[in-house]
């Protein structure tokens, strides 16, 4: 633990306000979801304590009914309310925090461990500014062992939230400004978004705000729709070091999708629709499955989001952008051609494959117009880049192609020849640098000596639609 947060002492005149900590679930084992009980339990002083609020999303597991009931009357500040219909995490939280009767509420997934004196630090910066909405530092408890990290004692290393163009949520380090601006260890931590699971806020505060959107369903999307509200319409979004709150990090969701997975597309429409002005396009272009549901306004009603925006007279995104997350690189609002690179006369598309932040090379795989790993823009420079998180741009080489960070990046950089390519009429993507052509050939798009009756040379840039 930080040595700054030990020594910190926290007055009992007047009081920190209360909490209740509200724990959403969804079939959750056992020994997690008690884990998650008992630490808030241990963790947390009584008078601090109000409730704790457990939301049960119609998990089916026969355990979390009766068997549950009966286990958490032994705690006499322990609640259960069930959402009767499997709706998701959204209006579970919601769910809890209309019965929840303390001053602000604390929700935690139902898979985490609370660090001794983890609850004082966030009550504490709610007591000093109403508007501030806190998280932990958050611990990762190891998916196999269930060991908990422990926080080091130096905790210079911390990550603040962000997003990226498909309007996933990620962690960064902080910017030098942000070390800077911040007087010592113990200071929160400014951040762009937050992961959404592990935060507190003044009751008042969250209904003043616009809680959450109902519409919003199962899972996904609320946290950066949260994130863009509070900036934008006058709170801010902090993490607290000094609180630290361990997680069960999961490698894939768990979660069945009763509608499907496009309801997490759906999610973000409605987030987009509302906060991100003409910004949305970026998004609905990396995402055709959110495009699609735009084009046939299956997004629902946005009526009751955009009142609050004018009640609360929230700022735009261009002054989020500009003020809350300046190091963001914002793709072109108009780019040339966009969409996916199909090899000719095979359903084969240029793809840059699993978690390729730059440095692997390219692959081959079957096309599926959704956008994501697939997407390309063909930039003013003739550059072919893939731009969602970074600017990353298709690198020629001798032999395998890569995909690297793009050499030019605005004004005194020019983008070099490796990275330069020329759409010719014969459809073959000429590098003039290295005189060759892209081939599909192999397992890994690679660069050959140009024949314009190469099916396997011949590439067509489909608009995605
Ligand atoms: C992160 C957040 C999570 C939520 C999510 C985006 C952290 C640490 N976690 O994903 O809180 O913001 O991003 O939506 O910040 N659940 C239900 N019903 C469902 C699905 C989930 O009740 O239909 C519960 C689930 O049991 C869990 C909580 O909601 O307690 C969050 O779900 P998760 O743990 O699968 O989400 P996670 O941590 O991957
Ligand atoms: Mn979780």
């Amino acid at each position: 633990m930080i040595s700054g947060c030990i020594e910190q002492k926290f007055k009992r005149c007047p009081p920190l306000p209360t909490t209740s900590v509200i724990i959403v679930f969804h079939n959750e084992a056992w020994s997690t979801l008690l884990r998650t009980v008992y630490s808030v339990l241990y963790s947390s002083p009584a008078i601090l304590l109000k409730e704790i609020i457990l939301v049960d999303d119609a998990s089916v597991d026969e355990y979390l009914h009766d068997k549950l009931e009966e286990y958490i009357k032994q705690f006499s500040i322990v609640k259960i309310v069930r959402q009767r219909e499997r709706k998701g995490l959204i209006t579970a939280r919601l769910l809890g925090a209309t019965v929840a009767t303390a001053e602000t509420l604390t929700f935690l997934d139902a898979h985490c461990e609370c660090f001794y004196g983890w609850l004082e630090p966030l009550l504490a910066r709610i007591a000093e500014n109403y508007t501030a909405v806190v998280s932990p530092d958050i611990a990762s408890i190891d998916l196999n062992t269930f060991e908990f990290n422990k926080p080091s004692p130096y905790g210079s290393n911390h990550n603040r939230g962000n997003f990226d163009w498909s309007l996933s949520f990620g962690w960064e380090s902080l910017p030098d400004h942000e070390k800077q601006r911040r007087k010592d260890e113990t200071y929160p931590i400014k951040t762009p978004t937050f992961a959404g699971g592990l935060f507190s806020i003044s009751k008042e505060y969250f209904e003043y705000i616009g809680t959450y959107d109902e519409e919003m369903e199962i899972w996904g999307g609320e946290n950066i729709e949260m994130s863009f509200r509070v900036w934008q319409c006058g709170g801010q979004l902090e993490i607290m070091p000094c609180s630290v709150v361990g997680h069960v990090f999961r490698s894939k969701s768990p979660h069945t999708f009763p509608k499907g997975t496009q309801v997490i597309a759906r999610n973000q429409v409605r987030l987009a629709e509302v906060w991100m002005d003409e910004y949305k396009e970026i998004f609905y272009r990396r995402n055709t499955d959110a495009a699609k549901i735009v084009k046939q306004k299956s997004f629902g009603d946005l009526s009751k989001r955009f009142e609050i925006k004018q009640r609360l007279q929230c700022k735009n995104f261009t002054w989020y952008l500009n003020n809350i997350y300046p190091e963001v690189y914002v793709p072109d609002l108009n780019p040339v051609i966009s969409g996916y690179i199909k090899s000719f006369g095979q359903p084969l598309c240029l793809d840059v494959g699993e978690n390729n932040q730059g440095g692997k090379p390219l692959i081959l795989y079957t096309c599926h117009g959704l956008g994501g790993n697939q997407y390309f823009e063909y930039s003013v420079q003739h550059e072919i880049r893939h731009n969602i998180q970074k600017e990353l741009c298709v690198h020629a080489a001798q032999g395998v192609v890569q995909l690297k960070p793009c050499t030019y990046k605005g004004h005194k950089t020019v983008a070099t020849g490796e990275q330069i390519w020329e759409i010719q009429k014969d459809q073959l993507l000429y590098n003039p640098l290295f005189k060759m052509c892209l081939s599909a050939s192999g397992e890994h798009p690679s660069l050959v000596s140009c024949k314009p009756s190469d099916p396997l040379q011949k590439w067509i840039f489909n608009q995605n639609d």
